[in-house]
């Protein structure tokens, strides 16, 4: 009828967006994307500053070499982030899928009649306070935790030796990897896991079959439809760990090298075809693709320890640090430093070993500038190093992609394209993991309903973020660290064969 307003026409059409969830070591975060892909909303928790009645440093509780999270502190983090998210203006109703990423190897012990708890959550009470007596083991271990060497050594023994662990798994034993760290609550604190509603013995049968990584696990939960307004269709692709989701945040191609520097700094690759594991790095499965496998190297002494350098030798600043690494030329006039705060993961080894130009072992450097070199170019040589015993080789025609908070440092960056003779390019946007998750989120509901599996790079093709050249390397630079890289690896086996 003309003149008469047809109230249904007017009701805004539900749009097609897609949530990724990044719970990292210090924060929790998401992004919201169109379907384009291109972002739209923003949030981010972080556990120290916001949540400080957990008194976290860094997201964790160190008690030597033990390092946890309080567990309910990352659902409470949930519960501020989606308010957050409501506060920029989300519709929840426009979300068609939701992906997510998690700092790898955290553990979670849900207590005996846990699983009754999270069916008939009320919505309108916090998740937090509902679940806060449903973990038999308060504090998570985190990928930090180192604690668990024994229980690798006995793994390891049982299975017939590393390399055998690693045909198996993708890796050797590490003391962070989820099966030791359950290992040590069962023999450790019995009590505690006799009362953890998942796990052995019959585990089989408690847990649901293996999905490939795109799966749609279902739709999302009563409590966030109710609470939220969630649309009731809205589904779940399965979840992945902080570095894949990062690799689908990249949309790395073959040939590629990504290079994360955040707390942890790690190195991956896509690895095509059959998978050789060897006694150093892992080999995990791929986040996008079912057929192909990833590459990961991890660095357990990434941005904290170039932060306490910056603290103690450019006075809190990085204008200051970065000011100190100019004024030193490339290859450090032959000093070379190797900084562990932590016990390393890659390699393992723990402590601050310095080198003069011949080799010998020294306790300080004379200058602030040469400690920062010293830091940066260790750090990087460590990583072409290793990624090269991965069978990756460097060279002009290769792209390293960075992402991570010290990925946005030119000065460190300019050493990074030197050390590896490569472009270094990175994407407009610095949040891989967050946006990786979304992706995924996206090409996981993509895949279920065209009901034929799309090829993740496919299905990013007119979608992916701008990447922009950031540094190129300088020929004299880059020969030098070609010897450099040798040298190093000597000085780092010499390390490992004298402790
Ligand atoms: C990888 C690893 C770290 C964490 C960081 O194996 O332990 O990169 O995933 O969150």
């Amino acid at each position: 009828m003309s003149g008469v307003p047809d109230i249904l026409s007017e009701v805004a059409p539900r749009r097609n967006y897609f949530l990724g969830l990044d719970f990292s070591t210090q924060q929790l975060k998401a992004v919201v994307v169109d379907e384009k892909l291109k972002v739209l909303h923003e949030a981010a928790v972080n556990f120290d500053r916001n949540l400080p009645e957990y008194r976290t440093s860094g997201g964790v509780k160190k008690n030597g070499s033990t390092i946890t999270a309080p567990t309910v502190m990352w659902v409470k983090a949930l519960d501020l982030l989606m308010d957050q998210l409501k506060i920029t203006g989300l519709d929840f109703q426009d979300i068609s899928a939701i992906s997510g990423a998690g700092q790898q190897h955290g553990s979670v012990y849900w207590r005996k009649g846990a699983e009754k708890v999270l069916s008939t959550l009320d919505p309108t009470k916090f998740m937090f306070l509902q679940l806060a007596n449903c973990f038999s083991v308060q504090d998570s271990p985190v990928w930090m935790d180192s604690s668990t060497q024994s229980y690798c050594e006995t793994m390891e023994k049982k299975l017939g030796g590393p390399q055998k662990l690693a045909d198996l798994t993708g890796s050797r034993a590490y003391e962070r990897f989820t099966g030791h760290q359950i290992a040590k609550v069962l023999t450790e604190k019995a009590e505690l896991y006799f009362n953890t509603e998942m796990c052995a013995p019959d585990l089989k049968e408690k847990l649901d079959k293996p999905v490939v990584a795109h799966t749609c696990l279902g739709p999302i939960s009563s409590y966030f439809v109710e609470r939220y307004s969630f649309d009731p269709s809205c589904q779940v692709v399965a979840f992945t760990g902080d570095n894949p989701a990062s690799l689908a945040g990249m949309c790395l191609e073959a040939g590629d090298i990504a290079i994360s520097l955040g707390t942890s700094d790690t190195v991956f690759l896509w690895l095509s075809g059959k998978p050789t594991p060897s006694l150093e790095g892992h080999v995990f499965c791929n986040p996008v693709d079912p057929d192909a496998y990833m590459a990961l190297l991890c660095f357990k002494n990434g941005s904290l320890t170039r932060e306490r350098i910056r603290n103690v030798y450019a006075n809190r600043s990085w204008d200051q640090f970065d000011a100190l690494l100019a004024c030193t030329p490339p290859g450090n006039h032959g000093y070379v430093g190797m900084f562990f705060d932590e016990k390393e993961i890659t390699p393992k080894i723990q402590g601050t070993f310095r080198f003069n130009a011949s080799d010998q072992r020294i306790n300080a450097f004379e200058e602030p500038a040469t400690e920062v070199r010293a830091l940066v170019e260790g750090q990087l040589l460590a990583k072409r190093v290793h990624a090269e015993r991965l069978g990756f080789s460097t060279g002009e025609s290769c792209r390293v992609f960075v992402t991570g908070g010290a990925s946005n440092n030119k000065s460190i960056l300019q050493v990074l394209s030197d050390v590896f003779n490569a472009h270094v390019y990175t994407q407009d946007t610095a949040n891989s993991t967050c946006l990786g998750s979304a992706y995924r989120a996206a090409h996981g509901l993509a895949v279920k309903e065209s009901d034929v599996f799309i090829p993740f790079n496919e299905f990013m093709a007119d979608r992916r973020p701008n990447f922009s050249l950031l540094c190129r390397p300088r020929l004299e630079a880059a020969q030098l660290y070609d010897s450099m890289a040798a040298r190093y690896a000597t000085l780092e086996s010499s390390v490992l064969t004298q402790l």
